[in-house]
């Protein structure tokens, strides 16, 4: 709803920013066509990653070219097909993909109106370990797992959790009344969309109210914290920088 005195959730700080969907505005992207394709987290920002929301119109498709970057996909509604190298398949919403640096992805034959939030960095190859493969999946095969032994917070995983992967991705999901055990301060980077539900997000000495659609990027040493609020669950998929030294 737009706001008669240019009131707006948003804000972008130094070192975090909440983007409501209210403030979206749409870029070209080279290889991307037939889609408004919204930046919301990137280097202009201060961010060591890229974070895209794609919403896309019958016979869209997205090709970018091969580069030094990696990119996870993850459908937020809709479907799409999926190919990466030599894979190939149709994903709906809750399929995801990651396509290592180097390989051609793309996103073809989209229903209308599907979205795809896309996380995108440079990789940075850990020595003497081979570089992460090439894959096509769907959250609902991945099962949910008590945080920090709380079964009202649960983290669904994505990616592998080896040392090849220098990006993790994952769902967490609250019940309501269910927060982040701690304020978190860690020197990972998120990006993060909420999916559904409500909450309040604390980012550095910020409180702020959530909602499905919101996308917020969390520094390095950002504190951080989450309690969701109403009656339905909220869950978000985020991004995280892993497995590699210090700089
Ligand atoms: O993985 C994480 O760092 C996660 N617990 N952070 C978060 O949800 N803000
Ligand atoms: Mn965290």
């Amino acid at each position: 709803m737009t706001s008669p005195y240019g009131h707006t959730r948003t804000r972008v700080a130094a070192r975090h920013a909440l983007l409501a969907p209210d403030g979206h505005v749409a870029s070209c992207i080279p290889g991307i066509t037939g889609a408004v394709a919204v930046i919301q987290i990137d280097g202009a920002m201060g961010a060591r990653f890229s974070q895209v929301l794609l919403t896309f119109e019958r016979g869209g498709r997205a090709a970018p070219a091969a580069g030094p970057t990696e990119t996870f996909g993850y459908f937020m509604s809709g479907g799409g097909t999926v190919a990466i190298g030599s894979l190939k398949t149709r994903c709906d919403a809750g399929g995801y993909f990651f396509a290592p640096a180097g390989e051609r992805w793309s996103i073809t034959a989209p229903a209308a109106g599907t979205r795809v939030t896309l996380f995108s960095k440079c990789f940075v190859a850990l020595p003497g370990t081979s570089a992460p493969k090439a894959l096509i999946g769907a959250a609902s095969r991945i099962k949910g797992k008590p945080f920090l032994g709380d079964p009202d917070a649960r983290l669904q995983v994505l990616l592998p959790d080896t040392p090849a992967f220098d990006m993790a991705v994952n769902i967490f999901t609250y019940r309501p009344g269910a927060t982040l055990p701690f304020v978190e301060t860690h020197v990972m980077e998120h990006g993060l969309v909420m999916l559904a539900g409500r909450g309040v997000y604390r980012l550095e000495d910020c409180w702020y109210p959530v909602a499905a659609g919101d996308a917020i990027w969390m520094a390095p040493y950002c504190p951080q914290w989450f309690v969701a609020i109403g009656k339905e669950p909220a869950s978000y998929l985020y991004y995280k920088d892993v497995n590699r030294a210090p700089a």
